[in-house]
């Protein structure tokens, strides 16, 4: 009861200064115009009721997060030593396979030690009505790619309502084998780490994730998901360790979490629809970006992703939205970016729908209601605004309100820095520096 009790104190002072911080974004709103929809914000904030959303996942209330008596299995029972050397995969297989065959509510204990694993396939669905899988220790992914035949090292897929705590670590050692994947579009992916696939009602919180093959996150096909207190780091010069990777994904949360990694924050992909995202520390990496989108033929929309008070620290982006050519006709909408910090960000404001390009058909995914809203600080570029739209499908709706960015790069001859807008139609507001692109 205590520990119920202590949440819902700490909720309301949360609560007050989530009011706060929305009447800011809010106020803007009004000043700027009344297209503005307070509504969605509002639903957005509470998890989206009444739009098709589900009820958001609420950690006191949560069956799991809030129980106790749980059947505990510790991999350490399973004849496997935690001192990073030998191969725990079969021992921690077992456990796991205990947990989920197990009738009551259970939890997997990783605890204190160094435990070396090959891949990990946790599939439900589970007899277990309730899984906590609690990392108190560090997992270790085996150095190799040969060990993770099917692309991921953990995948957590089909287990409804699991909860991942522990303050534990998983190291997936990628640093090992990054010089192997190849450049860019031809490089071959690397395993990613943590993987949660058709799981809904889930929450993961209180980890850390180190050194991403691939992802260090991967988070699909799940609605009501909440992702809070995470610490994501892989070096700035790591090939497409993006710290969250979200998508075909309906009410999600990220909160309060520090990423810092070699490719994006967070990257929201095809099919993500409510999406709220608050509080993050991003950098280094490529900023919290929605796409890249139309790269395939089965892509659908994106719609309703909001992005709040985010600090950026030297990174390549920090609001960016990506599309490419030659795409199928999708939509991406009502994207807000709130209350951001820029430091020494190359690209602050991105829209690019000519990413990757290489086809001459122009991007096909049309963006629309796309807001900016507060967004401060430095820029090592001469182009702290780029809005560059589709020719094909021109932007609609994309308004700038209150941006005042700075240079501080060191080109001497040139410390200017300005907008650039192609097929933008942008509407501008509130104090803007720099200037308003002409159009
Ligand atoms: C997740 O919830 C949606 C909507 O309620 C449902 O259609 C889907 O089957 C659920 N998925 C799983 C794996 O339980
Ligand atoms: C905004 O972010 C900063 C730094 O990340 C954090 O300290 C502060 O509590 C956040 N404010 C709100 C209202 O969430
Ligand atoms: C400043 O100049 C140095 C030396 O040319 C270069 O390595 C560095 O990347 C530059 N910094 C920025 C922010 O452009
Ligand atoms: C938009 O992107 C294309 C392709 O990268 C580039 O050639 C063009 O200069 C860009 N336009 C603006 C206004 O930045
Ligand atoms: C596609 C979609 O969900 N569009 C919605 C965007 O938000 C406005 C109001 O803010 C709604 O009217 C649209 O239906």
């Amino acid at each position: 009861m205590g520990s119920i009790r202590s949440y819902n104190v700490q909720g309301a002072i949360l609560g007050v200064l989530c009011m706060v911080l929305l009447e800011l974004c809010l106020v803007n709103a009004h000043q700027f115009d009344d297209t503005f929809d307070p509504i969605t914000r509002r639903a957005l904030v509470a998890g989206t009721q009444g739009r098709g959303g589900g009820q958001p996942v609420d950690p006191a209330q949560h069956p799991v997060a809030g129980g106790a008596g749980f059947k505990c299995v510790d991999v350490s029972n399973f004849n496997i030593k935690g001192d990073g050397q030998s191969d725990a995969t079969d021992g921690v297989i077992a456990a796991w396979q205990e947990v989920c065959g197990c009738p009551t509510p259970s939890k997997l204990v990783i605890p204190r030690g160094t435990w070396l694993t090959a891949e990990l396939d946790f599939r439900g669905p589970c007899a277990a009505p309730q899984i906590v899988i609690e990392i108190q220790g560090t997992l270790l992914a085996k150095p190799d790619k040969q060990s993770f035949p099917k692309g991921f090292w953990i995948n957590i897929m089909g287990v409804h309502g699991v909860v991942i705590n522990g303050g534990g670590t998983l190291n997936a050692q990628g640093e090992k084998i990054w010089h192997t994947r190849g450049v860019g579009e031809k490089g071959t992916p690397l395993p990613d780490s943590l993987v949660l696939a058709q799981s809904n009602d889930s929450i993961v919180e209180n980890i850390h994730l180190v050194n991403g093959k691939g992802f260090n996150m991967k988070v699909y096909e799940n609605e009501n998901v909440l992702i809070q207190n995470v610490h994501i780091t892989s070096p700035d010069e790591s090939p497409n360790t993006d710290g969250i990777h979200i998508g075909r994904i309906k009410n999600v949360r990220i909160l309060d979490s520090f990423l810092g990694v070699g490719d994006d924050c967070i990257s929201i992909g095809d099919g993500s629809i409510d999406v709220y995202i608050k509080n993050i520390m991003c950098g280094p990496g490529h900023g919290i970006s929605v796409g890249s989108l139309g790269r395939f033929t089965y892509e659908t929309d994106v719609r309703n992703v909001w992005v709040e008070n985010c600090t950026f620290t030297k990174t390549l982006n920090g609001a960016r939205i990506k599309t490419f050519h030659d795409s199928p006709q999708i939509e991406a909408t009502n994207i807000t970016y709130c209350n951001l910090v820029m430091n020494d960000v190359y690209n602050p404001i991105i829209i690019d729908q000519n990413y990757a390009f290489n086809k001459p058909t122009p991007s096909r995914v049309k963006l629309s209601n796309i807001k900016f809203r507060n967004v401060r600080g430095t820029t090592s570029s001469n182009v702290a605004v780029s809005l560059n739209c589709s020719s094909g499908v021109p932007c609609q709706g994309v308004e700038l309100f209150d941006i005042d960015i700075k240079y501080i790069g060191n080109n001497t001859k040139d410390r200017t820095t300005h907008c650039a807008c192609a097929h933008a139609n942008a509407k501008f507001g509130g104090r803007i520096f720099p200037p308003p692109c002409a159009q």
